[in-house]
């Protein structure tokens, strides 16, 4: 049985890949975080709580980090693990860091001394590239625009470190925007078809955002974790840009999913709090993942417009259902 190792399984895309994998037969080993609310949601409403072995670890624990490298002597480690809002990384820079970039340097060199023949995922970010206009590839410049974004550089540089020096098999992932009606509410596609599911119940009446000017190549969750699981199943390690190659504001995120729900003046219910635009933002991302469906033979299955879809109707139906706001 092939045995994997995701640190992060908790979050979406951990749940996602959890997923995939066992149904793939995989034995899937989780790592999360000990905190007075974990959250173990997710694990539970996909069914899967009880077939991933679930084991503790902290990104900022090397100790923890070790044992459970040195323990599991995993086949493929998928480092998903992170601090991955953008937007608390500008109030919390050195935990961010502590978590992203030493913590990914930690597993690393754990899989170094204690698991060389691990194969590793990188889970990179497209937030390291920063506002440019250009679309986005491999080779483009890295100048990220928060801590969130240097953290990753710092994760990814390391990784490619750790694979030219030790000849590790360590593969990253820049992984564009990609959501799911699993998202984490602090992220603004789910932040938006939460507040319009409890608006059109009478129980909330206003959805307030900070930048909706911003735009972002956004992609299903679902899509992008079986990418991760082919970039392992490559002969080589190597860099792999995914995304789907079109961007939309959130502007129109929130017009469509208003039309959706059959509400048609968004405006009417939509404030800004400038509490919410952070000190640095990008204006615009797209990616250009060509390497990843040539050589992975990987294209995003789920378009943009269902994509919407699919966030407003859950989030509906679930108010509907289990009538808890
Ligand atoms: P992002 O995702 O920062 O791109 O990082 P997020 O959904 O947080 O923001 C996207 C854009 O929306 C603007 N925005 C708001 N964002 C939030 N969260 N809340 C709001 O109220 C709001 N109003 C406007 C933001 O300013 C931004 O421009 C995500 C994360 O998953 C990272 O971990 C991952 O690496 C990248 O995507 C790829």
């Amino acid at each position: 049985m092939t045995k994997a190792l995701i640190t992060g399984v908790t979050g979406q895309d951990g749940t996602y890949l959890a997923d995939f994998l066992l149904k793939k037969g995989y034995d899937v080993i989780g790592t999360f975080r000990r905190t007075s609310h974990t959250s173990l949601e997710r694990l539970e409403q996909f069914g899967i709580i009880d077939k991933v072995d679930l084991v503790k670890m902290d990104l900022t624990d090397p100790i923890s980090i070790n044992k459970i490298i040195k323990n599991t002597q995993a086949d493929e480690i998928y480092n998903l693990g992170a601090q991955s809002f953008v937007g608390v990384s500008f109030d919390q820079p050195i935990l961010t860091s502590n978590v992203n970039a030493l913590g990914s340097l930690s597993v690393f060199d754990a899989v170094k001394e204690f698991s060389p023949h691990s194969k590793v995922y990188q889970a990179s970010s497209s937030e390291m590239f920063g506002n440019s206009n250009e679309i986005k590839n491999e080779f483009s410049r890295m100048y990220p625009a928060s801590p969130y974004g240097i953290s990753k550089v710092f994760a990814h540089k390391t990784a490619q470190h750790y694979r030219d020096a030790y000849d590790m098999f360590v593969t990253c992932g820049i992984l564009f925007n990609h959501e799911s009606p699993f998202r984490g509410l602090e992220f603004v596609t789910r932040k938006i078809t939460y507040a319009l599911a409890r608006i059109k119940a009478q129980k909330q009446e206003k959805l307030v955002l900070g930048n909706i000017k911003a735009k972002r190549d956004w992609g299903f969750a679902g899509d992008y974790v079986q990418a991760m699981w082919l970039m392992l199943q490559q002969k080589k390690p190597s860099d792999y840009v995914i995304s789907t190659g079109e961007s939309h504001s959130v502007e129109e995120f929130v017009k469509q999913a208003f039309e959706y729900a059959g509400l048609e003046n968004w405006e009417e219910y939509v404030e800004i709090d400038k509490r919410l635009i952070r000190p640095q933002d990008i204006d615009n991302l797209i990616g250009d993942s060509s390497k990843a469906r040539n050589e992975l033979n990987w294209k995003p299955a789920m378009s943009y417009d269902s994509l919407v879809e699919l966030m407003v109707k859950s989030d509906q139906d679930f108010f509907e259902k289990y009538h808890r706001y």
